[in-house]
């Protein structure tokens, strides 16, 4: 880590001498690179700027900075060694949709489903912000790469920030520092991402633990047609780590739309079956529906592997031999942590038994880290993830909680408490995770959770139905009532927090990508749910068993795999799905039986129902919405009313 005082740094304090002796070792050639810094670090009042080289000197020390400073609780090294835990403020501890904006000239092209800010207006508005923000702190430089440095799918950001937490989030979550400076040479391009957690200190005021800004002042800015980022006032998660969503996701998703590729908000992993052979899979799932489970999963049908590429976000690219290449763009993975156990994720509890950075958890007295469903039992005592102390108590319904001295009750971990972790500790990373040429793609899952209806499996009968299937993604919000479909919130492609420009036109791309390929080389596609409910409870049991259907997709792919053509696609028959060792302990032959007619039969009148409920989640969009998307809509109400 090289402080520079020199002519990157606004500190008039800075002494003379200093500021030529280090101008002679600049980090980098990259003169619009450095001015950009520099006004930078005026508008904001930085105390000094520090330029990161990425290494692991540079990760210790801040580390040891944030132990220091109180921010960071260093955990017992002998239980999780170079992990440490952070608590964030309590009004900081999520993405802030509805502080999310796109900000581009005309409304019409962000669309329903993004809050539109019209540029030079927001710009003013965040400038005021920004002016003076970081009085006290350090200007972090963090130059990043998304992907692995020099792929041809890669793109590299610079994030200038005064968190510290943000610069080790990004060492983990993206390759960081003096290679991507390199890569950069003197006039590589670059996606501007400005970030300040909004809370500047005065002389000699104590700093909290968590400075952020209040909700009214927390800004997540794209603006799209310039590819800049501006984030200001939050320092968690997705609102902060700018190479995630902001970067990966909704500036990668209209450079895409504009240069014939794709940015996905998809898991991708590899999957060897007993004869050696592998396929590549993509999957997009709305937040919460097991992405990172099913990305490191452990098979439960002898002979198969998965190994993980990815858990969250894919880039995608045609390359010369027609077929659509991905990288994962990050380099770590930043996991839910509650409901993460030896259960619903071994390989994702091995990755983070050292260098983890977790937040929002409770610490154990023996300085260790706890959260609801890890499936260990409850501590007697925990420091909760407001810093309380917190003991195990039943509450008047024989449950146990944690209450603190107060006798408030309260889960001990949020419920969006997170692991930083590099990707390079999963157990079953995939050897070729980091080749810059990616993998090729063999399918596409889309799916969501829907306790009715949805079959567990179906196939898309060509790609203007893969795509309506994407559009019509999405999960329940609220417990279904089994006699009627629940509330859906519609996620089309799981991208709907993530869309930087109009929805309508984004499905309208993924239409065009048939005419950029031979259509036969493209993924073939599939909606899965493993959240089917009847009255015994789930009709499934997803987890390792999900390779069982991810073995059936491998044998679509191969032209294999027995099927029915119905309404909505090809289902597998019956007998399809290897169910060799399958064990639901609530249900014998028979009930298992019946149970897979179930999830692989049509319910015609509840697909009227879905088939209308997606007309209608068109309907904002007018005139926009491809016309191909809704004659497929009509052809598969027509062939369901022929159906019966
Ligand atoms: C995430 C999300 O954090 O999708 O990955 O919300
Ligand atoms: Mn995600």
């Amino acid at each position: 880590m090289a402080c520079k005082k020199n002519a990157t740094c606004a500190c008039k304090a800075a002494p003379k001498k200093a500021k030529t002796a280090v101008a002679a070792k600049l980090p980098t050639q990259h003169q619009e690179l450095l001015a950009w810094v520099k006004d930078f670090a005026k508008l904001t009042q930085a105390k000094d700027v520090v330029w990161c080289d990425g290494s692991k000197r540079e990760y210790n020390e801040l580390c040891d900075l944030m132990v220091k400073g109180g921010v960071f609780t260093k955990l017992n090294s002998k239980k999780r060694p170079g992990c440490y835990l952070a608590r964030s403020h309590w009004s900081d501890v999520a993405r802030v949709e509805d502080r999310t904006y796109i900000a581009c000239a005309n409304k019409e092209d962000a669309g329903p489903n993004c809050n539109w800010i019209e540029p030079a207006e927001l710009k003013q508005t965040m400038t005021g912000l920004y002016k003076g923000c970081m009085k006290g702190r350090t200007l972090y430089v963090i130059p990043f790469s998304m992907g692995p440095v020099g792929s041809d799918i890669a793109k590299i950001g610079v994030e200038l920030t005064d968190s510290p937490y943000v610069v080790v989030n990004m060492h983990i979550m993206t390759r960081v520092g003096t290679k991507v400076l390199k890569q950069l040479g003197a006039h590589g391009s670059y996606i501007k991402c400005l970030h300040s957690i909004g809370s500047p200190l005065k002389a000699g005021q104590k700093d909290s633990t968590w400075p952020c800004a209040p909700i009214e002042k927390k800004y997540i800015a794209h603006f799209t047609e310039t590819a800049e980022i501006w984030s200001f006032g939050s320092g968690y998660g997705g609102n902060a780590l700018l190479g995630k969503k902001c970067l990966a996701l909704r500036i990668a998703s209209f450079l895409a739309k504009q240069e014939g590729w794709l940015a996905e908000h998809m898991l991708i992993l590899k999957l060897t079956s007993p004869e050696g052979k592998s396929y590549n899979i993509a999957a997009a799932f709305p937040s919460a529906c097991g992405k990172t489970n099913l990305a490191m999963m452990e098979p439960k049908i002898p002979g198969w592997k998965v190994e993980t590429i990815g858990d969250d976000i894919a880039w995608m690219k045609i390359k010369e031999d027609g077929r659509l290449w991905a990288i994962n763009p990050e380099s770590g993975f930043f996991g839910v942590a509650p409901g993460t156990s030896m259960d619903s994720n071994p390989n994702a509890m091995r990755t983070i038994t050292k260098n983890t950075i977790f937040t929002n958890c409770a610490l154990t007295d023996d300085g260790d880290i706890w959260w609801e469903g890890m499936g260990v039992p409850a501590p007697a005592h925990v420091i909760n993830w407001k810093g309380e102390d917190v003991t195990l108590t039943v509450n008047d319904q024989g449950k146990k909680v944690y209450a603190n001295a107060k006798g408030e009750v309260g889960p001990a971990a949020h419920a969006n408490a997170r692991f930083t972790a590099p990707a390079t500790q999963c157990p079953v990373i995939a050897s070729n995770w980091e080749d810059p040429a990616g993998v090729p793609i063999d399918a596409f899952l889309f799916g969501g959770r829907r306790p009715t209806v949805i079959p567990l499996v179906n196939q898309a009968k060509d790609w203007t139905h893969a795509v309506f299937m994407g559009s019509a993604a999405g999960s329940e919000t609220t417990a279904a009532n089994l006699s009627q479909i629940g509330v859906v919130r519609r996620d089309p492609m799981a991208m709907l927090p993530f869309f930087s420009y109009n929805t309508a036109d984004y499905l309208l791309h993924w239409l065009t990508m048939p005419l950029r390929t031979d259509p036969t080389k493209l993924p073939k596609v599939f909606f899965t749910n493993w959240f089917r409910k009847d009255e015994k409870g789930f009709m499934w049991n997803g987890f390792g068993d999900n390779a069982r259907v991810l073995k059936w997709v491998c044998e679509r792919i191969e032209g294999k795999g027995k099927a029915v053509e119905t309404a909505i696609g090809f289902l597998p028959t019956p007998d399809a799905i290897d169910m060799d060792g399958y064990v639901d302990a609530g249900r014998d032959a028979a009930c298992l039986k019946a149970t897979m007619e179930a999830l692989l039969s049509v319910d015609v009148e509840g697909w009227k129902s879905e088939v209308a409920a997606v007309q209608d989640s068109y309907k904002k969009f007018g005139a926009r919405m491809p016309f191909a998307l809704t004659a497929k809509l009509a052809e598969i109400t027509k062939a369901l009313e022929a159906a019966k």
